[in-house]
């Protein structure tokens, strides 16, 4: 792979690659993502990453949850399917939004391996990360089997799929995003102010020029993971996918600002609304 200079995203490199919204469309259009994580006690990332996906714009979104303390519905968005990830039919999906709140028990080692060998396209963020992080047959199910894969980490996460820390991971955020897209054969988006994504192959970087520090905040790691995941499902390539979802999330940070609705306050959960808008607005 060639070492290239990395281009800044501006809209012009996704749009043409956005999702079309054709008057004969059916919610098969716009593919079925399934959530899966939240462990007993993390039931709100996965709640969070779904409600990003709705309004993203997937066609159908089932959250699977390995905890048994679930909720069954979501009041503020009854339209998302809740369900265990063991009564799931992962073959069915689109995409799968892998990882968050996913916890290190077994039985999330084991959806882990299970969501690991669909081929399908994936999401793979939080728990998954730490668990590729240290568990090879994870790593060589991702690997094996078919589908475009996003992975998603923080700095933090990069230093463990790495094996250093975190001011190695900074010191040098290009080389460390290519390095990870080489090693697990996967589109890398390395988060922080300027994320970072790498495209599997190594023939594409970009730096992110949007965002703020209101999106230093609980969740919005996990709307920005069901933003990316809504548009794998809806059959976006994996770069240009990560590509558009870190630009929109960061944009939508900004507009938000502008309306004194950040960056101190910014809840996670309020950038879904505002991407929604610049989407259709592109
Ligand atoms: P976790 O406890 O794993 O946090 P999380 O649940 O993953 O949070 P969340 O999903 O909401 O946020 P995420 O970072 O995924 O670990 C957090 C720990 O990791 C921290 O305590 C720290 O030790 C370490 N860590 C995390 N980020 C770090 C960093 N940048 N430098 C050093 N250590 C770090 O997603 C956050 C989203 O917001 C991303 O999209 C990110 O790009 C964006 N964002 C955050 N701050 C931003 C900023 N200032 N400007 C622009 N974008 C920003
Ligand atoms: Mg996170």
């Amino acid at each position: 792979a060639t070492a290239r200079l990395p281009t800044l995203i501006a809209p012009a490199r996704f749009v043409p690659h956005l999702p079309q919204r054709s008057a004969s469309a059916n919610k098969g259009t716009f593919g079925t993502l399934a959530v899966i994580g939240g462990a007993n006690g993390m039931m709100g990332a996965p709640i969070l990453a779904a409600r990003a996906a709705l309004y993203a714009g997937a066609g159908k979104i089932h959250v699977g949850f390995i905890g048994n303390e679930r909720p069954t519905y979501d009041p503020p968005h009854p339209e998302l399917m809740l369900d265990q990830v063991d009564g799931l039919s992962l073959e069915r999906m689109s995409a799968l939004a892998i990882g968050c709140g996913m916890g290190q028990s077994n039985a999330a080692r084991e959806t882990l391996h299970r969501a690991l060998s669909v081929d399908c396209a994936k999401l793979i963020d939080a728990d998954a990360l730490n668990w590729l992080a240290r568990d090879p047959e994870a790593a060589n199910l991702l690997r094996a089997h078919e589908g475009h894969a996003v992975l998603t980490p923080h700095p933090l996460e990069a230093a463990r799929l790495l094996g250093t820390d975190v001011a190695a991971i900074e010191q040098d955020r290009l080389r460390s995003a290519r390095t990870l897209a080489a090693r697990y054969g996967a589109t890398v988006v390395l988060k922080g102010s300027g994320t970072v994504i790498a495209s599997a192959d190594g023939r594409h970087i970009a730096v992110n020029p949007t965002g703020n520090a209101g999106l230093a905040t609980g969740g919005s790691g996990d709307v920005l993971g069901g933003l990316i995941g809504a548009l794998l499902a809806q059959r976006m390539h994996a770069f240009e996918a990560a590509c558009a979802g870190v630009f929109l999330h960061g944009r939508a940070a900004e507009a938000l600002a502008a309306e004194g609705e950040g960056p101190a306050g910014l809840t996670a959960g309020e950038l879904a609304p505002m991407f929604r808008r610049l989407l259709n607005r592109l």
